[in-house]
C-alpha cells in the first residue's frame, strides 16, 4: 500500500507535451509491483479479452476492466458497461491505483472505469480521442507498466503534426484541460526493455470518470 504520508503531496509533471502531462517516474519498482498484484486478481474475475473494432477485426490490445463502468465492444462500436461480456459486475479499482489518481487528477470526483490495457508484441493502438465520457471537465489519468510504449499526441481535430514520447514502466499521464481531447494512441512498445511482467509486455491502466 502507498504510504499515507505521500497522500495530499503536490507533484509536477516533468514533461508536459502539448499540454499532456507526463509525471516521469512516478512509481518507483515496488508500487508498480504492488499494482500489478492488484491486476492480477482483477483479471481472475474478468478476463482479458480483444474487443472487436467496427471493422470487424479484433483489437491487437487485450482489454478488461475495474469500476462501476467496463469498456466493451460490439458489433455496434464501443460502450461503456456495467458488467464483463461474462455477466459478472467489474472488479472495484484498487486503493493504491485511486492513490495515482488522487495525487496527480487535480478532479474532485473519483474514477468510475479503469480501463486495463495489454500490449503482448506488436499490439498496438491507432490515433483516438477518449470522447464517451459525459463529462470532459474531467481529466483523464494512465499508469504504464512494463515494456515502454511509444505514445504518440495529435491534435484535437484528426490530422496534423503530432510529437511523440517514449512512456517508461512507472510513467504516469494526465489528460486534462484543453489537453482532453487530443488525439493519441500507441504506435508500438519495445520489447524486453522491461522485467515487470513475466513474459514481457505493456500494462497501461486509463482512469476516467464516466457519468
Ligand atoms: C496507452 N493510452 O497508453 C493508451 N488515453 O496504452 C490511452 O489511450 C490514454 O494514456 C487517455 C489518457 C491517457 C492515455
Ligand atoms: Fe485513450
Amino acid at each position: 500500500m502507498r504510504k499515507s504520508r505521500e497522500q495530499g503531496v503536490t507533484v509536477q509533471p516533468t514533461v508536459a507535451l502539448r499540454g499532456v502531462q507526463v509525471f516521469q517516474g512516478l512509481l518507483d519498482r515496488g508500487q508498480q509491483e504492488e499494482i500489478l498484484q492488484e491486476i492480477r486478481k482483477i483479471v481472475a474475475h474478468a478476463p482479458l479479452f480483444s474487443p472487436m473494432t467496427p471493422y470487424g477485426r479484433p483489437m491487437s490490445v487485450q482489454m478488461t476492466s475495474a469500476g462501476q463502468f467496463g469498456w466493451v465492444s460490439d458489433a455496434k462500436g464501443y460502450k461503456y458497461a456495467r458488467k464483463h461480456p461474462n455477466g459478472n459486475l467489474w472488479p472495484a479499482i484498487p486503493l493504491n491505483v485511486l492513490d495515482v489518481w488522487n495525487k496527480v487528477s487535480g478532479a474532485n470526483r473519483a474514477p468510475e472505469c479503469c480501463l486495463i490495457n495489454l500490449y503482448r508484441e506488436t499490439a498496438k493502438m491507432g490515433l483516438h480521442q477518449d470522447r464517451d465520457e459525459a463529462d470532459f471537465q474531467q481529466p483523464v489519468v494512465s499508469i504504464s507498466l512494463g515494456d515502454e510504449g511509444l505514445f504518440r499526441i495529435g491534435n484535437t481535430t484528426r490530422g496534423g503534426k503530432t510529437e511523440s514520447i517514449w512512456l517508461k514502466s512507472g510513467d504516469v499521464v494526465v489528460m486534462g484541460g484543453e489537453a482532453r481531447l487530443v488525439y493519441h494512441g500507441i504506435d508500438k512498445t519495445r520489447a524486453g526493455s522491461s522485467t515487470l511482467l513475466s513474459g514481457g509486455g505493456r500494462i497501461n491502466l486509463t482512469l476516467r470518470v464516466v457519468t
